[in-house]
């Protein structure tokens, strides 16, 4: 007998209508600062504002919905995930754990409880760093982590990060206010939750809807320009030319041989540009990103290091110029054993079985864990895919995960964190 979701056909119906809400209209793509940033924020809080949530945007452009316990001096439970995407998106990387949470606390409300904790419900803004590069400001301005430096990322139109926020109507001097306990003096925070999408191939290989993260792998990014010389691509022999895309080549080969044999440890070159970008002139001027990651801070740093020297060595051969700019730099992050066993319980509830398994991906979980503990609930995606408008999931899948984010919730206990 199929039990009558409770879940599954609002999360799902909401995560399409929110799917259609992109900077362009050829597909997915939500970063920030964008009209399409604004929207989702507005149809997002209407719902969280349907769910008895108190709402309002943050001084980064966060979007927070708040659940107050009946006592002022209780702790609090922060849910939540990000609203904003990569290029070409799929539709449930950070949107499902916001959509869910919010479907979660609409059945807490519904019957009726309680809690002995406020719930902070927040829809990260700028978690993949799409549109600047530098990545997760919205979490490291709650956390208090944000960098002033970042204002000055710029986009590829050459719009920096600090106007874009001021053209979004943000002043960057109130991100400080942003730090948690935000605009409520004193509040605890005792937990962070985030319920994800796996965004990879091992629930799925194992039969699984459900999975407890136990670590999230680190990362550091960098952005690379190597400057040779345009030459006309007929008159220049080939042993005289100062080819800065074949440095970046070069330079992209040498990332996949390092980073290739090591468990967990990735290598990644997501953007490439050569200029000026004409079919008969040399590329003089060649721009790439750098993106490592591992579950071992020290095994990524190595590598990282093995690349950038690499780089400098490719440039002297080549006789180009190498301009390296640091993007970003995450540390890998332990989720709290006390999380994980209330995951591992909430799973079990569900009368399904479910595993342990660190995230390749990184999660704003991240930047708050350097405010309180945190802990993650996966998800099965279909085939693992992911960054990738192919993504996919199972309603029945999403029922259960959100029905797990539902009992880690009510059956959460603050002082349990406290000891
Ligand atoms: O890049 C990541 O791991 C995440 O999707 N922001
Ligand atoms: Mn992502
Ligand atoms: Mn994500």
């Amino acid at each position: 007998m199929s039990v009558t979701p409770i879940f599954s056909d609002r999360v799902m119906a909401r995560l399409d209508e929110l799917g259609r809400i992109s900077d362009v209209a050829e597909h997915l793509t939500r970063t920030t600062y964008t009209p399409a940033h604004k929207q989702a924020n507005d149809l997002v809080g209407g719902w969280m504002r349907e769910a008895g949530l108190r709402v309002h945007q943050d001084g980064i452009g966060n979007l927070i919905g708040r659940l107050p316990a009946v006592d002022n001096g209780a702790p609090w439970l922060m849910l939540g995930s990000h609203l904003d995407t990569v290029r070409n998106a799929g539709k449930y990387d950070g949107m499902l754990g916001v959509i869910a949470a919010i479907a979660c606390v609409e059945e807490i409300r519904k019957q009726g409880l309680s809690l002995p904790f406020g719930i902070e419900l927040v829809g990260f803004t700028n978690e993949e760093g799409t549109r600047f590069g530098t990545a997760m400001t919205g979490s490291r301005a709650i956390a208090g982590t944000f960098e002033p430096a970042m204002l000055a990322a710029k986009d590829r139109d050459g719009i920096s990060y600090e106007q874009a926020m001021r053209e979004f109507g943000l002043d960057p001097a109130d991100i400080a206010s942003c730090k948690w306990p935000a605009d409520i003096a004193g509040r605890k925070l005792a937990a962070f939750m985030e319920l994800h999408i796996e965004q990879g191939p091992v629930l799925e290989a194992n039969n699984l809807a459900l999975g407890v993260v136990t670590a999230i792998s680190g990362a550091r990014r960098y952005r690379v320009e190597f400057k040779g010389l345009a030459g006309h691509a007929g008159t220049v022999p080939m042993g005289s030319r100062r080819d800065a895309l074949l440095a970046a080549a070069e330079a992209a080969l040498y990332i996949e041989r390092r980073c290739t044999g090591t468990p967990t440890l990735v290598g990644t070159v997501g953007q490439m540009e050569a200029l000026p970008g004409a079919v008969n002139v040399i590329p003089g001027l060649a721009r790439f990103s750098i993106d490592i990651r591992a579950g071992v801070d020290a095994v990524r740093d190595l590598a990282a290091d093995d690349v950038l020297a690499e780089v400098q060595a490719i440039a002297k051969r080549r006789n180009v110029e190498a301009t390296v700019t640091p993007l970003y730099n995450s540390a890998a992050t332990p989720c709290d054993p006390r999380l994980m066993d209330a995951v591992e319980a909430a799973i079990k509830a569900q009368n399904v079985p479910g595993m342990h398994l660190p995230s390749g991906a990184g999660h704003d979980a991240m930047t708050i864990a350097d405010l309180c503990p945190v802990g993650m609930i996966f998800m099965r995606c279909t085939r693992g895919i992911s960054h990738n408008p192919l993504e996919a999931v199972l309603p029945q899948d999403v029922e259960l995960a959100t029905a797990a984010l539902y009992h880690f919730i009510t059956h959460f206990d603050p002082a349990a964190l406290a000891a």
